[in-house]
């Protein structure tokens, strides 16, 4: 979520008040702002996503509710020492002044047990999940106030707590109190921290609790309120929708038809008919390893009724594929929800299909490939109906208004009114003016001074000077190979090794650069450290280089999160998302970058693609192979055909030659390239890539043809807009209005 206090004032519109309020008290109300914590507790742009999703709903005032978990630790803090990446544990709830505990709404959790079977006398089954142990779920409401309107939605956060059941209190009172404190801290373990893993899954049995707890305390939360109605269990689809963001709330699915036919009493298949027109479900991404597997051993131990509960969905399934296919033995075993290894493995993405009723990714070429690889055998069972594409946004409101006030201000004054914020496709009004010399004037010196901004805390976090005039090349994210931060920092090397072969002459035609780097690796992705460490021996060499002087500067940005993302968005000239093609589900940032009057370098990946398509070929810096190259090229080097890029060759000779210090410190990095089959091919990107920034370099010396790209882009950028984006899901998934509120 990042910070809440500037984007609460700005959407309710109280900051000019608040500004003359607290001045009147002799404080700068961006003092203020600056003493809040960021709200951490998701890893990259699934959690962002969520966020924009919010400010979305409650702006276009739909009722709706985020639900998630109240972790006492969020994503860690970034320190870097040496050159390397420490982590620091982020407690963030001392002080903070946005949550509401609602003590009095709490949910009892149950775990272990196991399951007993009932016949009454007429025969009828029913099954009871038993013993075990139970976690208490607390309620905290954070407010999510949108943009001119006078919603406001709520964000519910469980948190994990002892049960108050009179067992621990008999062993407190027979002295037992060490045994009554742990038993306390093991369930207060369960809401205690984020998993720090960004497209990647472990399969570890409290990840497993922490997905269970936040599902059935939300679910439970929905149908109590739904009981209230007195409506019949009939109309519950057209009541609530449920999104599933990803695959690690797809429990929910099991949980509902569990709380419909154990607790409520309906029958099989009314219930389940009821659970698929309720959920939809979201993928973002096609990385194997990011896929959710759960092993059955684990499941049948900690949720022994809803590994049965799946067992029966599958059957069901199973059958109704048997019949529609009987000549092809192979499709069941391939999309059975249960993959037949050792142990046995429960396929998260198979049980969401199969209990939702629509299906999406999250960019256009992202849907494609999941119609066409990964989820092909269902497309050929549902048909291509069930599966469709929601190309993801970015809210307006905090990635424009709030991260850059003086560029929102100019286009509000050019379009008469601050409306662009509610309706983004407003914006291409603002191409007009292109030519206009004094609004391209103001636009630089918009850029000029955000640039300054960023240069400020650049010199404050890092003690390193930057040119201001300087091409801002920023690349902040999640760090991951398939993100291809390594590819970035070759390329910063490959400039420097150049830069130092000149003659004073050739110096004098180099564009300036600052390469600027932000991002968290996950504290077990040892080749993500690697490529930190390095960037960060890199940016000693460069910086202290008197040869260099101010043509080449680069900077690791510690600790990037939310509200640093809102001071180095607006700041850059360009920026990089360079994923492998095929890998990146949609990307965010291309968006917030763009809509702030930045360029881009990409790849053909993910939401590059539609932001093209939008703002026109000229306005964007492409390379690189396509997406439906990479297998036969992967296959390719699999089989020894693989020949390293001269350029590249270059780069990792001066490595080892140990001028960015020990050679040793990196090897793994090289070798996965040149010996272990490069398989996020960036040798075979490199040649492109480094082409692709010469023109970069090239169409910034016409400063002028650059603010007309810039300008045109952002005119363009509508829709990328995240209520373009809740539209879509409200009409096509969720079928729910807004609902205004009165007065
Ligand atoms: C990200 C995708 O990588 C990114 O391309 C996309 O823009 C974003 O989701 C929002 O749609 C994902 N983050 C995670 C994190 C985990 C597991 C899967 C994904 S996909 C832990």
């Amino acid at each position: 979520m990042g910070r809440t206090l500037d984007n609460a004032m700005l959407n309710v519109g109280l900051k000019d008040v608040a500004r003359d309020g607290l001045s009147d008290l002799g404080f700068r109300v961006e003092d203020v702002i600056n003493q809040e914590h960021d709200a951490a507790l998701g890893n990259g742009g699934l959690g962002r996503l969520a966020a924009c999703f919010l400010d979305s709903m409650a702006t276009l005032n739909y009722p709706a509710w985020g639900y998630g978990l109240r972790y006492r630790y969020g994503i860690f803090k970034q320190e870097i020492v040496n050159g390397y990446q420490v982590e620091i544990p982020d407690y963030w709830l001392d002080n903070n002044p946005w949550e509401f505990p609602r003590h009095e709404i709490t949910v009892d959790i149950q775990f272990y047990g196991n399951v007993k079977k009932y016949q009454d006398e007429n025969g009828r089954i029913s099954h009871s999940w038993e013993d075990g142990e139970i976690v208490q779920a607390v309620a905290y409401d954070v407010p999510i106030p949108g943009y001119g309107t006078k919603t406001t939605n709520n964000l519910r956060l469980w948190s994990s707590k002892a049960s108050s059941g009179e067992f621990d209190f008999q062993k407190f009172n027979a002295g037992d109190y060490e045994s009554a404190v742990a038993d306390q801290q093991r369930a207060e373990t369960i809401s205690a921290v984020l998993y720090p893993n960004d497209n990647l899954e472990r399969g570890k049995e409290l990840r497993l609790k922490q997905q269970y707890f936040w599902c059935a305390a939300s679910l439970f939360d929905i149908v109590r309120r739904f009981k209230k109605t007195k409506r019949a269990w009939g109309e519950f689809p057209d009541q609530i929708a449920i999104q599933l963001n990803d695959t690690h709330p797809t429990l929910a699915i099991v949980e509902l038809q569990r709380i419909l036919i154990d607790k409520e009493g309906l029958e099989w298949d009314e219930a389940w008919s009821i659970v698929t027109k309720t959920f939809g479900y979201t993928n973002h991404t096609v990385l194997p390893e990011a896929l959710e597997k759960w092993s059955v051993p684990l499941m049948q131990n900690l949720l022994p009724r809803h590994l049965q509960i799946i067992y029966e969905i599958n059957l069901f399934f199973l059958q109704s594929v048997e019949k529609r296919f009987p000549n092809d033995r192979d499709i069941l075993s391939r999309v059975s929800i249960i993959e037949e290894s050792h142990p046995k493995m429960v396929r998260m993405a198979y049980l969401a299909i199969i209990g939702s009723h629509k299906v999406n990714g999250v960019a256009e070429l992202h849907s494609d490939l999941l119609k066409t690889t990964l989820f092909k055998d269902f497309v050929k069972i549902y048909g291509p109906d069930r599966f469709t594409n929601v190309t993801n946004g970015i809210t307006p409101r905090r990635w424009l208004h709030q991260a850059n006030p003086r560029l929102s201000a100019l286009i509000a004054e050019k379009l008469g009114s601050y409306d662009f914020l509610k309706d983004l496709t407003l914006l291409d009004k603002i191409e007009a003016f292109v030519d206009d010399k004094a609004f391209r004037e103001e636009w630089a010196v918009i850029k000029r001074e955000n640039k300054l901004r960023l240069a400020k805390h650049i010199k404050a976090t890092t003690g390193f000077d930057v040119n201001p005039n300087a091409l801002f090349d920023v690349q902040v994210k999640r760090i991951h190979e398939y993100k291809r931060q390594q590819l970035n920092i070759f390329g910063v090397i490959h400039r420097y090794l150049s830069i130092k072969a000149m003659s004073a002459e050739e110096k004098k035609k180099v564009v300036p650069r600052v390469s600027i780097f932000g991002g968290k690796a996950a504290p077990g992705y040892w080749m993500a450290k690697t490529i930190i460490h390095l960037i960060n021996k890199v940016a000693d060499v460069v910086n202290k280089d008197p040869e260099i002087g101010d043509l080449l500067k680069v900077i690791f940005i510690a600790d990037y999160n939310v509200s640093k993302a809102e001071i180095i968005c607006p700041a850059s000239d360009i920026s990089e998302h360079i994923s492998t093609a095929g890998t990146e589900g949609s990307g965010t940032s291309n968006m917030k970058f763009v809509l702030n009057g930045g360029l881009i370098i990409g790849t053909c990946d993910g939401a590059n693609i539609e932001i093209t398509r939008e703002i026109g070929e000229q306005n964007i810096f492409l390379f690189g192979n396509l997406a439906e190259d990479v297998e036969d090229l992967r296959h390719r080097h699999f089989y020894g055909d693989f020949k390293l890029d001269p350029q590249l060759e270059r780069v990792f000779d001066a490595i080892k030659d140990n001028v960015f210090g020990d050679k040793a410190d990196f090897s793994a990095l090289i070798s996965s390239i040149e010996e272990h089959g490069d398989y996020y091919l960036v040798s075979d990107d490199f040649n492109s890539y480094i082409t692709t920034h010469e023109m970069v370099d090239e169409a910034f010396q016409n400063q002028e043809e650059w603010l007309v790209k810039s300008i045109a882009s952002v005119a363009r950028m509508g829709f990328f807009s995240m209520d373009r984006v809740t539209n879509e899901y409200a009409d096509s998934i969720w079928n729910v209005e807004p609902l205004d509120v009165k007065d």
